[in-house]
């Protein structure tokens, strides 16, 4: 079974006025689309062919040296979007509840200092790449990746990502990322958040 890109769980202007409609479009028909075509072209007739997008991502090293780079690259881009798209929603935003909320609170004394450190990390990766909230030997983390590069192949857990792409945010923010890194936390869907921690526990 190949690789396909999962429908939106919204309308495509659902999250504005924080994320335009043409960006969603852009971004989830055009961009996601090619990671999903370029990882299946580079997964076929490979012994990976037919297996889930985690399970190739910490295999990398199993696939031929001449194709580890396009896979980590496109199969990379379809985990990270796919995590990206269920981790938004026009109810989204707020401040996180339960246990997600109080280990946010424990690691970093608050929600605001969290996001302080998350959106640093977002303005401080240079180029393209993604910021993210990981699980990290059971500890809470912030860090950021380059390109498609997922936290998995570090061996850790992504809980929250965003994208720091410019095709993520230009049309709306142009050369503003952290104004975009910013306005994400209204789309944020912390229940979803909260679910991923419980299921990696
Ligand atoms: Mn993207």
């Amino acid at each position: 079974m190949s690789f396909t890109v999962p429908p939106l769980p919204y309308p495509y202007d659902a999250l504005e006025p924080h994320i335009d409609e043409q960006t969603m479009h852009l971004h989830h028909d055009k961009h996601h689309q090619a990671y999903v075509d370029k990882a299946n072209a580079a997964l076929a007739d490979t012994d990976l062919a037919g297996a889930n997008v985690e399970e190739v991502i910490v295999s990398l090293s199993a696939l031929p040296d001449e194709k580890q780079g396009a896979v980590r690259n496109n199969a990379g881009g379809h985990l990270n979007h796919t995590l990206f798209w269920e981790s938004m929603s026009p109810d989204g935003g707020g401040e996180p509840r339960g246990e997600i909320g109080s280990r946010i609170e424990s690691v970093f004394g608050s929600f605001e200092s969290f996001k302080e450190c998350f959106e640093a990390a977002g303005v401080a990766r240079f180029g393209s790449g993604w910021a993210w909230l990981v699980l990290d030997g059971g500890e809470l983390t912030v860090t950021s990746t380059a390109n498609q590069d997922s936290p998995l192949e570090l061996g850790q857990t992504p809980l929250l990502g965003n994208d720091v792409w410019e095709h993520a945010y230009y049309l709306r923010y142009q050369n503003r990322r952290p104004d975009y890194l910013q306005a994400w936390w209204n789309v944020v869907d912390w229940d979803v958040v909260g679910r991923r921690l419980a299921a990696a526990a």
